[in-house]
């Protein structure tokens, strides 16, 4: 087991830095999935499995394609990919009984998950391990291709059912139930739609568990919020996880724009595995379509002054203003007229945010340091989260952005030199916070340094 560094004095140099990712992926393995961290998140997560599955293929092709498979194994039957995947580990709450699942009838048979999605990355995961297995050996390509062509059907499902059931109004944006569906829980960007979210007085008891796993209570989400959480969950619940009626009675409905330009990015990206796999036509077009229409609503919410995307509450009909690094969701996945494109991406260079002088590493921290919502030790309220950095790094690829690729893969390095693969990082000390062995940091890390 790899015991946390913690200690900036400390420095890891790549090729140690990597064998240290290598060995925490190895420890988190059950088997069956590499768990999301080992004490904090001892479960599958759908975001972090993609992201984990590009660390495995560096180290076995096949595995990280059985970790993708036992993801899709646990797609319910509508299509719809679920944020968790359960271990039998108790230590984690709100788990299985909690969701109660188990009673809504699109879930898959032998296996137990919870009842909301999270960002759709996989598709860019499948690419990327097809793209290292090809320049790892013959055999590992056609290992990989083979699993492309497995999963491809049920990842066009994945997207299906999100332009089915979540895309519920004219704005185009992807809309999300809970804060959890954007993997970015506590941002300041779902502040005002959950001040909306008024628990009733039937929330069943509970007790958090994660309070336990971390260092300092102020790292993590208040109990305040929680209760807004488990009320949401506690909605569903009583919609028997019926994908609409969810979106008619969740108190909490709002546009999430970085998960919709995820979404294009994603959808072209399967597109574009689909022309070489020979997948269906119709259906590549159909990605093709939703990728464009999801760019269009990326385009479309960015603010009038500072160019900046905004999420959208759908209940209220409102554009929420916060100044975190989902303003930035244009430029994963394009769609702004050019000079306005110029000007974004010289923001997130710029004094309040990459550029930031005070920064340990020049990758974006979570909320802009000059917003005051910033906090930088609180989760996704301020930290550096690596896993970000590598998302823009890879989209800044595709969008033939070698520099802005290259800079952000030394700065996310740097940050993660000291060795502890933090779940986040203090932007102005590098202290790893949350977590530490936290998977999907391990496995961007190794990709950084195994990938290029
Ligand atoms: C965090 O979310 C979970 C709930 O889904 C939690 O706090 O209990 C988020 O950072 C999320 O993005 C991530 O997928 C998950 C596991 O790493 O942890």
């Amino acid at each position: 087991m790899i015991t946390a560094a913690g200690d900036r004095d400390v420095h890891f140099e790549p090729v140690s830095l990597a064998a240290r990712a290598a060995l925490v992926l190895r420890d988190n393995d059950t088997g069956r999935l590499v768990t999301a961290s080992p004490r904090l998140y001892p479960h599958m997560w759908s975001w972090d499995a993609a992201f984990i599955s590009i660390g495995l293929a560096h180290l076995d092709v096949g595995r990280a394609a059985a970790e993708l498979d036992t993801l899709l194994a646990a797609q319910w039957r509508d299509g719809m990919i679920p944020h968790i995947v359960f271990t039998t580990d108790t230590d984690y709450f709100p788990g299985p009984d909690r969701w109660g699942t188990d009673a809504a009838p699109q879930r898959p048979d032998g296996v137990r998950t919870s009842g909301i999605c999270q960002p759709p990355v996989h598709a860019i995961a499948v690419r990327r391990i097809v793209d290292i297995a090809r320049r790892t050996s013959r055999a590992d390509g056609e290992l990989a291709e083979t699993f492309a062509q497995r999963a491809w059907p049920a990842l066009y499902r994945w997207h299906r059912w999100i332009v089915r059931h979540r895309m519920p109004d004219a704005s185009g944006l992807l809309a999300i139930v809970h804060g959890w569906e954007s993997g970015m829980d506590n941002s300041p960007r779902w502040d005002e739609p959950y001040a909306a979210v008024v628990p009733g007085p039937d929330l069943p008891p509970y007790v958090r568990l994660d309070l336990l796993q971390v260092d300092d209570p102020g790292e993590r989400p208040s109990d305040v919020e929680y209760d807004r959480y488990l009320w949401l969950i506690e909605q569903m619940r009583r919609a028997g996880y019926h994908p609409d009626k969810v979106v008619q009675t969740s108190s909490f409905l709002v546009g999430d724009v970085f998960s919709t330009a995820v979404f294009a990015l994603a959808s072209d990206t399967l597109a574009g595995l689909g022309e070489e796999l020979g997948s269906p036509h119709d259906q590549i077009a159909e990605l093709r379509t939703w990728a464009e229409k999801a760019r269009a609503a990326v385009a479309m919410s960015c603010h009038p002054e500072t160019g900046m995307a905004r999420d959208r509450d759908i209940r209220r009909g409102r554009w929420l203003t916060t100044q975190t690094l989902a303003g930035f969701a244009p430029l994963l996945c394009g769609g702004l007229p050019a000079d306005v494109e110029r000007q974004l991406m010289s923001t997130l260079d710029g004094p309040d945010w990459t550029g930031h002088p005070d920064l340990l590493a020049a990758v974006p921290p979570s909320v802009s340091p000059s917003s005051p919502d910033f906090d930088p030790r609180l989760y996704w309220r301020g930290p550096q989260w690596p896993v970000i950095t590598w998302l823009f790094g890879w989209a800044f690829e595709q969008r033939d952005w070698p520099r802005h690729a290259s800079e952000f893969r030394a700065q996310g390095v740097h940050l993660v030199s000291e060795g502890s693969f933090g779940e986040y990082y203090e932007p102005f000390t590098g202290r790893p916070l949350g977590s530490t062995n936290q998977s999907w940091t391990a496995a961007v890390v190794l990709d950084w340094l195994c990938g290029v």
